[in-house]
C-alpha cells in the first residue's frame, strides 16, 4: 500500500476545520497511521518546503507554515498520494472544484489549508522529515475486507 504526507496547515485549525477535513480522508476508505498536532519549528518548515527556496513567496510561506499549530498525519491507502491531492483540490482555492476541501472552504492561494505530497519521492521525504519510524502504528481497519477487492 502507499503512503503520503498530509498536513492540515495553521488556517485549517485555526477555523476549526480539522474534524471536517480529517472525515474526508476517512469517509474515502483512506487509513491514517501517524498523526500528530504541533507548531512546526523554522527549519523543518524550511526543509519541507525547499523546493520553494528560490521563489518568491517563500518567506511568507514558512512563516504563515509556523505560524501555528498543525496537524500532520501519514495517511495510507490505494494510490494515496494522487487521491489525497485529489481531495485537496487544485493550489488555489478559486480554481478547486466543490467537493474538495480548497473547493469547499477557502480563497486564497496563502491560505489553501492543507497539504499533501506530490509524488513517492515527495512523500518518502516527507513522511521522513515529520516523523519517527516508531510513530507509524502498523494495522488493519475493519473495513479493509469492503474497501479493496
Ligand atoms: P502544497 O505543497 O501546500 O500541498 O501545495 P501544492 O502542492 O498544491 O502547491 P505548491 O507546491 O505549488 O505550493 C506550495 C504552497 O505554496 C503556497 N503558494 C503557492 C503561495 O503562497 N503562492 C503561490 O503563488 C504558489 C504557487 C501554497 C502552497
Amino acid at each position: 500500500m502507499e503512503m503520503t504526507f498530509f498536513m492540515i496547515k495553521p488556517d485549517g485549525v485555526q477555523r476549526g476545520l480539522v474534524g471536517r477535513i480529517i472525515r474526508r480522508v476517512e469517509d474515502k476508505g483512506l487509513k491514517i497511521v501517524a498523526m500528530k498536532m504541533r507548531r512546526l519549528d523554522q527549519a523543518t518548515a524550511e526543509e519541507h518546503y525547499a523546493e520553494h527556496r528560490e521563489k518568491p513567496f517563500f518567506k511568507d510561506l514558512v512563516d504563515f507554515i509556523i505560524s501555528g499549530p498543525s496537524v500532520s498525519m501519514v495517511v495510507e491507502g490505494k494510490d494515496v498520494i494522487s487521491e489525497i491531492r485529489r481531495i485537496n483540490g487544485a493550489t488555489n482555492p478559486t480554481e478547486a472544484l466543490p467537493g474538495t476541501i480548497r473547493g469547499d472552504f477557502g480563497l486564497d492561494t496563502g491560505r489553501n489549508m492543507v497539504h499533501g505530497s506530490d509524488s513517492p519521492a515527495s512523500a518518502e521525504r516527507e513522511i521522513a522529515l515529520h516523523f519517527d519510524a516508531v510513530e507509524r502504528i502498523d494495522y488493519s481497519r475493519i473495513d479493509e475486507a469492503w474497501l479493496y477487492e
